[in-house]
């Protein structure tokens, strides 16, 4: 374990998750809020992730009195329990409104649900007392190319941005990428596409990013490479680390699971370049296996967090002299990493 370690983590309630996929239902018997959040702080986690109707059910039905009122009440109970929101983020997938895009819908009436949702959504990040929206576009792409213009999808995207960062002065947009499913192409698949359209808003200061494990992979791209490069632009403001075995739909298996090299290297670049530093989370978006049982239903969380925690402690002691010299010599430093493995730290 790395002893003096700063990083503070968080999940969300879709991370305890009953074992449903796209051809079988739930596995697991049905887990209540109450119930998360307890699990949350027995495992000694700092903050919960929320979706906006994880924080207010039912939110479509509500009015903004009532959504305030109970973001308000939910506040009250986390200070209780000294857990933090690290972030709210719209779910803009589920609703008859968005089933061909949220932002980027041809129906202005759905773009119009779209935007105040969102605007809702900010509501309830700032009565959470955190200031990161996090915009996952689920939707906004099209499965087929011809239904949509992509340019002025970019520029509703632009638009939906702009009426975002007007309506609230603090907000930051921290836009999490991810390349397809449930689309098959989306229209921001990667960091560089995400921190582009940021320069194309009105606060470009305040639109940046949180990059997932497993969508950077699903990319094509390592993970380390999207972390070094967001935060060479100061835009790394979450971060959503797990794993995925290759191009196929979105596994979020628990960090480290399937390539503990490409987890090392993830550690590695926030390590080096200071990830957590201005008060940014470290948050596992994993899930437990279906063939989880019951008594190991946390056991993806606590394990994702030690790992992480692992590899802090092998990047710390990660010999750079020696890869130095032998960078140098014009030779690969590729067994280094082998060297500090978990398979040899007993
Ligand atoms: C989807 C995904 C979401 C976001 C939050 O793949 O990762 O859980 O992280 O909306
Ligand atoms: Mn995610």
């Amino acid at each position: 374990m790395a002893k003096k370690h700063t990083y503070r983590f968080c999940f969300g309630p879709w991370n305890i998750s009953e074992g449903q996929d796209p051809y079988g239902p739930p596995v697991r018997p049905p887990a209540n809020f109450d119930w998360k959040l307890d699990q949350l702080k027995k495992l000694g986690f700092d903050a919960m992730m929320f979706h906006d109707d994880d924080a207010v059910p039912e939110i479509d039905n509500k009015s903004e009195a009532q959504i305030r009122k109970e973001a308000q009440e939910l506040k009250k109970r986390l200070d209780g329990e000294g857990i933090a929101a690290e972030m709210v983020a719209p779910r803009l997938w589920f609703a008859p409104e968005t089933i061909d895009g949220a932002y980027t819908s041809n129906d202005t009436r759905h773009r119009q649900y779209a935007i105040d949702r969102s605007l809702r959504s900010i509501d309830i990040a700032r009565i959470l007392g955190t200031d990161i929206l996090v915009l996952w576009l689920a939707r906004e792409g099209t499965y087929i190319r011809e239904s949509k213009n992509g340019r002025r999808s970019i520029e509703l995207l632009v638009e939906a941005f702009d009426k975002m960062l007007a309506y609230d002065k603090q907000v930051r947009l921290a836009i999490e990428p991810k390349p397809n499913e449930p689309m098959d192409h989306a229209y921001l698949p990667t960091i560089g596409h995400a921190l582009a359209i940021a320069q194309l808003t009105r606060d470009p200061k305040r639109v940046g990013c949180l990059i997932e494990s497993a969508h950077a992979i699903l990319a094509g791209l390592d993970p380390a490479d999207e972390i070094d490069f967001a935060m060479a632009f100061g835009k790394l403001w979450s971060l959503h680390l797990n794993d995925q075995n290759g191009l196929k739909f979105d596994q979020d298996k628990p960090f480290g699971s399937t390539n503990l090299r490409v987890a090392f290297n993830q550690v590695r670049a926030l390590e080096r370049d200071g990830y957590g530093k201005a008060g940014e989370y470290v948050c596992f978006d994993v899930h437990p296996f279906r063939t989880t049982r019951v008594e190991h239903w946390l056991a993806h969380l606590n394990n994702s967090r030690r790992t992480f925690l692992k590899l802090v402690a092998k990047a710390r002691t990660f010999d750079e002299r020696k890869a130095q010299q032998l960078i140098a010599e014009g030779r690969s430093p590729f067994r280094l990493p082998l060297r500090c493995s978990l398979l040899t730290d007993r």
